[in-house]
């Protein structure tokens, strides 16, 4: 064979080449072809419709402690991996207490705070009773404390934050900052002291489910988009307040610059650009997913949901699930949960004054969730209600 004919063959077989890994490595914002993104017909009253893709979900910005970190991004953030979705509609806003109220009126659901538990309720569902004095537990719920210890303030270590923390006796769903509150003028303002299971129960009852984590941070980046925040790369874009969280060194300085110190009523501030509001600020929200810190190294491309146990470094052994989202609390000097990428986590069986769900349906349930809202249309209250799971 000649010196050039060979050249020529070893050329065509490098252009072969190079054509066959560009057929068979599609770029990562390619849409797949098997997600269904034109949206079907039907859909669900007050919800978005997120059509599925690719996207990168993390990151691999900030190396660890010693690496300038102004956003505070956290390692479990990493590794940024790519993720396949299908498509799906989410609630434009967290649920309210308007939305929960129904559901209560129609189940007789008693949420986790408003139950009286043993310690054994707790345990058995993974949660850490080592200090638990007694072994029934009173109703009550996680409130934060505006008059906590400033002299004995201690931060910078591990769950500093619980110091300002307090549980109260019958703070619950109907009484966000204990017995003697009520939601009465707060009817549009997102539900809180909700834990995981009562997040889910109410899914359930509406013909929804909570959304997986990837999901969340996907409807968040108005499809998988590179944004630090729901609403682009600027924090306060021209001065302007664009999400519900704490102005001022938390929890020292409380400022209410934005118009709200606990929650605010839903849509007080402006959506994403797929119509989503609240994703960021207001309340945490509950996702499917349990958390693991590590979880990202190990994900699933395709429709990811969540590791099959969980696993948190700062309280290993405790069952905990996935917040997205941030809330009114949340702040530049400490959590920065407003990020798009910010993951939290909270223990099943806890609530708190700043935590709430949202919920999701997909095509497949489109036809039972239609059902379903017939049934609940139609409701008449007659005999003892029955809720899910109860
Ligand atoms: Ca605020
Ligand atoms: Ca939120």
């Amino acid at each position: 064979m000649s010196k050039k004919l060979y050249l020529l063959i070893a050329a065509s077989v490098l252009m072969c080449g190079l054509l066959l890994a560009a057929v068979l490595v599609p770029p990562i914002t390619a849409t797949p072809a098997r997600v269904l993104t034109k949206e079907p017909a039907g859909r669900p009253a007050d919800m978005v419709w997120v059509p599925g893709g690719v996207f990168e979900m993390g990151t691999d910005e900030y190396l660890g402690p010693g690496d300038a970190n102004p956003d505070r991004l956290k390692l479990d953030e990493h590794p940024a991996h790519n993720v396949e979705l299908d498509s799906f509609w989410m609630d434009a806003t967290p649920v309210t207490n308007r939305e929960f109220a129904k559901f209560v009126e129609q189940t007789g659901y008693k949420t986790f705070a408003e139950r009286q538990l043993t310690k054994d309720d707790f345990a058995s569902r993974g949660a850490d009773v080592s200090l638990f004095k007694e072994n029934v537990i009173n109703p009550g719920s996680m409130c934060f404390n505006p008059a906590f210890n400033k002299q004995q303030l201690v931060t910078g270590v591990p769950g500093w934050e619980h110091q300002v923390w307090k549980i109260v006796d019958g703070a619950d769903w109907r009484h966000p900052d204990g017995p003697e509150s009520s939601v009465e003028k707060l009817l549009d303002h997102p539900v809180v002291h909700i834990a995981w299971e009562d997040a889910a129960s109410y899914c359930e009852w509406a013909g929804k489910r909570l959304p997986t984590e990837a999901e969340f941070e996907y409807a968040s980046r108005s499809g998988g988009k590179d944004l630090k925040y729901p609403w682009g790369e600027e924090f306060l874009p021209d001065g302007k307040y664009m999400a519900n969280f704490w102005q001022g060194e938390f929890p020292t300085d409380r400022r209410n610059e934005d118009g709200f110190l606990t929650t605010s009523p839903v849509k007080s501030f402006p959506p994403n650009a797929l119509g989503l509001y609240d994703i960021a600020g207001n309340v945490w929200e509950w996702c499917s997913d349990l958390y693991a810190a590590d979880y990202y190294a190990h994900s699933p491309r395709i429709n990811p949901k969540g590791p099959s146990e969980s696993f948190d470094p700062q309280q290993p052994g405790v069952v905990v699930r996935v917040q997205r989202g941030g809330s009114f609390l949340c702040n530049v000097n400490n959590c920065t949960g407003y990020r798009t990428r910010a993951r939290g986590r909270g223990e099943v069986a806890s609530s708190s004054y700043h935590n709430g769900f949202r919920c999701v349906v997909d095509p497949s349930m489109l036809a039972a969730y239609h059902e379903r809202q017939q049934q609940i249309a139609a409701f008449k209250p007659t005999g003892t209600p029955v809720a899910p799971g109860q």
